[in-house]
């Protein structure tokens, strides 16, 4: 492996580069979607892929080149064998052009932010910790500003997903303020790190990556474009690619599923819930009284499935400091200073599927009973 430095070959490769960058500029470089697209499913002989070949500097090659490996790849993820399969991988089982993606992933920038913040969640802290990050009053009278000002859209939702509005609420809330932090990462860039710089989780965000490509293809947006969290979540819920191309609705009906816009996201959010098991009407969670040693044995510190009912928990004398309506219920610990145990339902495990930390699924819960409770007065 070696980059090529011959100055007369420089000369004649960056002249070759120019003639590329305009034709990328007229088929891909147009800030409205939909014009770049058609280049690279079906490239003509006018196309990158076929130009490309002569270029030769300056790129670094890799030392054997198969039929559908990629070549051209530069960047600071140039010399990652493991992209330049994913890259064989998306031409193989999905029909990228090669060319397309080395020229993609050749822009990529590593993001070290995101590597960082992606070894320090925020569920590992302590539920007193965890807890007023989210509970703030500004949060609270966030919620009820945006349910005041989306109460048509919110509605319709509730109506048509049977999710309970204050849930949909405290999601956003929780997830981006309410619409004013929805994340400054570029989703590709920070896919493509934890996808091959984070070999924790690398084939998880390998996969979202997949996805994110795959997104970008059906909505016709080029993947430089979109914005989101340090873990590719986008828009006003933070759908990761896989959710957004299973959830997201086109609430609005202009073609486009925009999840920064209100209209399809307020849908889209309480879609996830509906398919992921939310049941109208039902509770989500109260505390509950513990006394004797049974309840050690049955509390979950990570969501599971509820699989107990309300009798099983008596006999392990556990019992909810309120009614709650739900046919499976669990025990839930939240680790603390002190721990606080609460019964949770079919609901509750719900918002689990939103993310899995039982932490996360109780503060959207004490969050959304916050925002009820300001601006109904109960
Ligand atoms: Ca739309």
């Amino acid at each position: 492996m070696r980059v090529t430095h011959d100055s007369a070959q420089w000369k004649q490769s960056l002249s070759q580069l120019a003639g590329l960058v305009i034709v990328g500029s007229l088929l891909g470089g147009c800030t409205t979607a939909g014009a770049q697209w058609p280049w690279v499913f079906a490239p003509s002989a006018t196309n990158p892929p076929a130009n490309n070949q002569n270029v030769q500097a300056p790129v670094i090659r890799p030392p054997v080149v198969t039929v559908n490996a990629p070549r051209d790849l530069g960047g600071d993820y140039a010399n990652y064998p493991e992209l330049r399969e994913f890259i064989g991988k998306m031409n193989h089982q999905h029909g990228f052009d090669i060319a397309f993606l080395e020229q993609t992933f050749s822009g990529v920038q590593r993001d070290q932010a995101a590597l960082t913040k992606a070894s320090a969640p925020t569920e590992g802290q302590a539920w007193q910790v965890y807890r007023p990050i989210f509970l703030t009053e500004t949060r609270i009278n966030g919620g009820v500003d945006f349910w005041n000002r989306h109460a048509v859209l919110l509605d319709s939702a509730t109506r048509q997903y049977g999710v309970d509005t204050a849930y949909l609420v405290a999601i956003i809330g929780v997830e981006t303020q309410y619409g004013k932090n929805t994340g400054k990462h570029n989703v590709l860039q920070a896919l493509t790190s934890l996808g091959f710089d984070f070999p924790r989780r690398a084939s998880f965000y390998q996969k979202e990556l997949e996805q994110f490509l795959l997104l970008s293809r059906e909505e016709k947006v080029r993947p430089q474009i979109f914005s989101g969290s340090y873990a590719g979540a986008m828009g006003l819920g933070q759908f990761i690619s896989s959710s957004y191309r299973s959830y997201a609705i086109d609430g609005n009906r202009d073609g486009k599923r925009d999840l920064w816009d209100p209209q399809d996201a307020i849908p889209s959010v309480a879609n996830y819930f509906a398919k992921n098991g939310w049941k109208r009407g039902a509770g989500v969670a109260v505390p509950a009284y513990i006394s004797g040693n049974g309840y050690a044995s049955i509390a979950e510190t990570t969501a599971k499935k509820p699989s107990r009912t309300l009798s099983d928990l008596a006999a392990s004398e556990v019992r909810p400091q309120a009614p709650i309506n739900s046919a499976k219920v669990s025990l839930i610990k939240l680790d603390g200073t002190t721990d606080e145990y609460w019964v949770g339902g079919e609901n509750f495990y719900a918002i689990t599927r939103y993310n899995p930390s039982v932490k996360y699924a109780m503060a959207v819960h004490q969050l959304a009973q916050e925002i009820r409770k300001r601006k109904f007065g109960f």
